[in-house]
């Protein structure tokens, strides 16, 4: 028999606010269409569909003083911080579905939250193409999805940083980022200043993904939670067209499906954001349905012997 997953929550979060692409708005449906609650269901999981969120419309303008549309980015992940806390608060894991990745802050903040009232030590497993390191300052497009990981780190705008009471909701020593292949020039700068633990594409293809992720993994105890924020610009465009802003070089359907299966075989989840799908440019749904693929093997699908 499969492990016993605690019961999740999914629910959607329709917007493309912090985004450089329109389309990422249509994630959660496109995630739906693929059958994402039905897959997790046949494997035994007690899964829920909540539905999605509500907020303010993509105004879709130039940025101000460095960020582009700052207050409809404070109103979603306002939405998402209340959701995701409500769910923990159930003893369910909430499962995001982007949505683009600004609203990270709103569902790491709330898992910080959960983990600090309950004695958990809290992993957040950032899997992106992109650090996510920002700020206004040293921003060249102003889209807040490019900013998550450094106003979580406490640094980025107040309204931002302070999403769930404690400041800053992580330090960069909980964070461990896969995949990463484009960082802008003073980005990089910034995350070598706050010694973030990158396991770059350069390192993947030298030490291979195995011994990358026991790297990642290495550490974790009965008191863990882990949080997986799954940006599907992690994948290669080749296997996965359907995103705003695609890189070559991307990991492959193996490494993938290997990232998922060693984060599975921990027993340690906690909580996911799927983001970053974006129909409007996938080659029909192709994207949204490898997202299902994945994280029907984040709940053990692919592993045989290890149950
Ligand atoms: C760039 C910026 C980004 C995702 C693009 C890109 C950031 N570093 N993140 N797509 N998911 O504009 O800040
Ligand atoms: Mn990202
Ligand atoms: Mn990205
Ligand atoms: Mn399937």
């Amino acid at each position: 028999m499969a492990r016993h997953y605690p019961p999740v929550s999914i629910f959607g979060v329709p917007t493309d606010v912090g985004a450089g692409a329109r389309g990422a708005s249509m994630g959660p449906e496109a995630l739906r269409v693929a059958r994402l609650a039905e897959a997790l269901a046949a494997r035994g999981v007690d899964v829920r569909d909540t539905g999605d969120v509500a907020g303010p419309k993509n105004p879709w303008l130039p940025p101000r003083d460095g960020y582009r549309h700052l207050d409809e980015v404070v109103a979603w992940n306002r939405a998402v911080f209340d959701a995701s806390s409500a769910i923990l608060a159930e003893g369910r894991m909430p499962l995001m579905l982007g949505g683009d990745h600004c609203l990270a802050v709103g569902s790491v903040a709330a898992v910080a939250d959960h983990c600090r009232r309950n004695g958990k030590s809290l992993r957040v497993l950032w899997l992106d193409a992109h650090t996510d390191f920002n700020t206004s300052a040293i921003t060249p497009s102003g889209n807040i999805h490019g900013m998550p990981v450094a106003c979580l780190c406490g640094i980025g705008p107040e309204p931002l940083v302070r999403m769930g009471g404690h400041v800053p909701a992580l330090v960069p020593d909980q964070v461990r980022q896969i995949g990463i292949r484009s960082v802008d020039q003073d980005e990089k700068r910034l995350v070598k200043e706050h010694g973030l633990d990158i396991y770059d594409m350069r390192y993947i293809d030298e030490v291979g993904m195995r011994q990358t992720m026991q790297q990642v993994l290495m550490g974790l105890d009965e008191s863990t939670h882990l949080h997986v924020s799954f940006d599907v610009d992690i994948l290669d465009p080749s296997i996965a067209p359907g995103t705003g802003t695609p890189i070559p070089g991307g990991v492959n359907y193996r490494e993938a499906q290997l990232i998922m299966e060693m984060i599975a075989d921990t027993g340690f989840l906690g909580s996911l954001d799927v983001v970053e799908v974006n129909p409007a440019l996938d080659d029909r749904n192709s994207t949204a349905e490898l997202a299902v693929d994945l994280v029907e093997s984040l709940f053990g699908k692919s592993t045989l012997m290890r149950d």
